[in-house]
């Protein structure tokens, strides 16, 4: 009986996949509207977190997403998906803790498996230097009430057995910092999660909709762009609509979405390239970086390795792949695990990193009346979504920056009020 239940389900399946036959759509496709209370540009997990937070927390829901591709095709679906909040600074450690407890809820929440594996995270240091920052990362972690502490290479041994700690290698691993809360989760999962929860309130998700232009009034110069001058709408490739607040949700155009009102970000694009293998048996129970070695690495539930690096050098929006960070990836990975030499790469791909002068993002009100930014978000974007939809949203809704990201504005990059990130960020730069 069992089995022919189990047969049923399979053939259904197979029929659905083969049809698309009856299966509920994850979100409803909307006409595109004259007018929206709040219109969010960017249709990834901040953007969707944004608007779903709006919705849930403070019954805004005559919103809009817009995005010129589709939900999750930037940043959001070519992370490594690693979650984590061991950062160097108190207010990134509060941030990316509060990131870590949606996570955590986020099943329950959105009702859907994102598949959150938290699986420990290990950052390894292979120099003096890197092992001192990782104990100043340790103590203002437990400070924070954060796991977080220094291991010696037989215990990081123990945690990640694949590791070469042996002292015969050109850069041997001299500790770690070892964060057990950290892990992987399923990140187009989380985007659907967000999409579909948002749907549900109200939200507008409008895919293929390309803002071409900001509108704006008032202020000093006759279009109303730049200080003192206030948003009115946005120009789409589908038409015209009009809103009191825009919210700049992108990565990787984010400084080309805030020059259409006028508002310089300090902000650098590089693409950042990342790889899998094909699967086998797992034999990685964390999650592994290296900044000497450039490289991170988890193996995802199915048995494939993820690998990620540092931003390529040179600032660019183009994402193709290049032999060269294969070659150096092959050479990185292996110093750390030989054993695995016999596993072929499948793919690579790459997004594009916002970097800021300090590793922060920048977050918050600017010089343009209703016009926000959840911006720059280098290489930490994914495992920032929840938080910054959640802060972003609260903002906009009580018209007062949210507490976790007050540091993050924008003015601290002329009064010099920097929140350094750079030796928490995934892998040196
Ligand atoms: O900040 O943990 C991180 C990270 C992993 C991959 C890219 N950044």
């Amino acid at each position: 009986m069992k089995q022919s239940r189990y047969k049923y389900s399979a053939l259904k399946l197979l029929k659905h996949g083969l049809t698309h036959g009856d299966w509920p759509r994850m979100w409803s496709s909307n006409e595109l509207n004259s007018s929206y209370d709040v219109i969010i540009i960017g249709g990834g997990v901040h953007g969707l977190a944004t608007a779903y937070y709006l919705a849930q927390n403070h019954g805004i829901t005559n919103v809009a997403v817009l995005d010129k591709g589709y939900l999750g095709g930037g940043g959001s679906g070519r992370n490594t998906a690693i979650v984590r909040s061991n950062y160097l600074t108190p207010e990134g450690v509060a941030f990316y803790d509060r990131s870590l407890t949606l996570y955590n809820e986020m099943a329950h929440d959105l009702n859907l498996n994102v598949m959150f594996s938290r699986r420990g995270h290990l950052t390894l240091a292979h120099t003096d230097s890197a092992l001192r920052t990782m104990h100043w990362r340790a103590e203002v972690n437990k400070l924070q009430g954060i796991d977080s502490s220094v291991i010696d290479p037989s215990e990081v041994k123990k945690e990640a057995p694949s590791l070469d700690v042996s002292s015969n290698t050109r850069y041997p691993i001299l500790g770690a910092l070892f964060h057990p809360p950290g892990g992987i989760i399923r990140h187009d999962a989380v985007v659907w999660g967000y999409a579909r929860a948002a749907d549900h309130l109200g939200v507008h998700l409008h895919q293929q909709t390309e803002v071409l232009d900001i509108l704006c009034e008032g202020g000093e110069q006759s279009n109303g762009k730049g200080p003192g001058g206030k948003v009115t709408g946005v120009r789409t490739n589908k038409g015209d609509i009009s809103a009191p607040i825009v919210v700049n949700c992108t990565a990787g155009w984010s400084s080309l979405i805030s020059n259409m009102v006028g508002v310089d970000l300090p902000i650098t694009t590089h693409p950042l390239q990342a790889a899998v293998t094909e699967p086998c048996k797992t034999f990685l129970p964390t999650v592994v970086v290296s900044g000497s070695l450039h490289v991170y690495v988890s193996q995802t539930d199915r048995g494939e390795l993820v690998f990620g690096a540092s931003v390529d050098p040179v600032g660019t929006y183009r994402i193709n792949g290049t032999l060269e960070f294969t070659e150096e990836l092959a050479g990185h990975v292996l110093e750390l695990m030989p054993g695995i030499a016999e596993m072929r790469l499948l793919r690579q791909w790459a997004g594009l990193c916002d970097m800021t002068p300090d590793y922060s993002p920048v977050m918050g009100f600017t010089s343009v009346e209703g016009f926000l930014v959840d911006v720059g978000w280098g290489t930490y974007g994914f495992k920032a979504g929840p938080v910054s939809g959640e802060t972003m949203a609260e903002t906009i809704a009580t018209g007062k920056t949210a507490e976790l990201i007050q540091s993050f504005n924008i003015e601290r990059f002329s009064t010099g009020d920097l929140v350094g990130e750079k030796g928490a960020a995934a892998v040196g730069h």
